[in-house]
């Protein structure tokens, strides 16, 4: 029995199933972590979300921007944009046992023996694990309620405020919330996001840093693993945090690691360009 965890998907699943087939990937036994961005962008989004729904039962699963982006679509909440390829998943005859199964999924997942974290964007520097566990609940909460969710859904955009502050309320929270687990790129040492930068480290805007660059980051010496930055290529300078977004929709790679040995593999996705 393994565990591994890999990179944003957003519908490659070519690329997955290479990656799988590389290590003989058996759902019976084995697990994977999926950093979230399932879907979006990509081929086959469709296909890929019911391949995961499939072997459901062997995956840990965190949601990532545009996997939010799919539940407002299909509650008519959020219009899809040019280069989405979320329609055919909208549309599709198990769509709402897909999406159902989609809001279950968590924001942040910690994994207690082995001191590690799963989230899709990374963990703001100012909160405690058990700080960030508590606030990634509070989403989740509102995901999994129906008489909440749509109200979540339409209050879940936007860009400020930058800056979480334990005082906020409503869905202006769980905004802020949302957008440190699942957008963040570079923030302020108290956490202030920049929510436009989408290059590499060196793009920051001035006063601004990866998140995960703190040194007084509160979770420090934990295991982080991580997608969404593509700009990233993979590479993190920090000894315990795990860049796994190799931009495989964009035509690069698609990373899968072994959450105990650190061995890491990746398939091609130049076909996905
Ligand atoms: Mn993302």
């Amino acid at each position: 029995m393994a565990t591994y965890a890999v990179g944003d998907l957003q519908g490659c699943l070519k690329p997955l199933q290479c990656l799988l087939e590389r290590v003989a990937f058996d759902p019976a036994q084995d697990r994977l972590w999926l950093v979230g961005d399932l879907v979006n962008r990509g081929p086959e989004s469709l296909a890929t979300l019911r391949f995961l729904y499939s072997i459901r039962d062997a995956l840990t699963c965190v949601l990532g921007n545009h996997d939010l982006h799919l539940l407002a679509a299909a509650h008519n909440i959020e219009r899809l944009k040019k280069g989405d390829t979320l329609r055919e998943i909208i549309d599709a005859p198990d769509a709402a046992e897909l999406l159902n199964w989609l809001r279950q999924q968590k924001l942040l997942h910690y994994d207690e023996a082995r001191d590690t974290a799963l989230v899709h964007a990374g963990i703001p520097p100012q909160w405690t694990m058990s700080k960030a566990l508590k606030r990634a609940a509070e989403v989740e909460e509102a995901l999994r309620d129906d008489a909440r969710l749509p109200l979540f859904l339409d209050g879940m955009y936007g860009n400020e405020p930058a800056k979480w502050d334990g005082d906020l309320h409503g869905v202006i929270r769980l905004r802020v919330i949302t957008n440190c687990f699942t957008r963040m790129r570079f923030c302020k040492a108290d956490g202030s996001l920049d929510l436009k930068s989408k290059e590499g480290v060196g793009s920051a805007p001035p006063g601004y840093a990866p998140w995960f660059s703190y040194k007084q980051r509160k979770t420090r010496g934990q295991r982080i693993i991580f997608g969404h930055w593509a700009a990233l290529e993979g590479q993190c300078q920090e000894p315990d945090v795990v860049a796994l977004d190799t931009g495989c929709v964009w035509g690069a790679s698609m990373t899968l690691m072994n959450i105990d040995s650190g061995e890491k593999y990746s398939c091609d996705c130049k076909e996905q360009a």
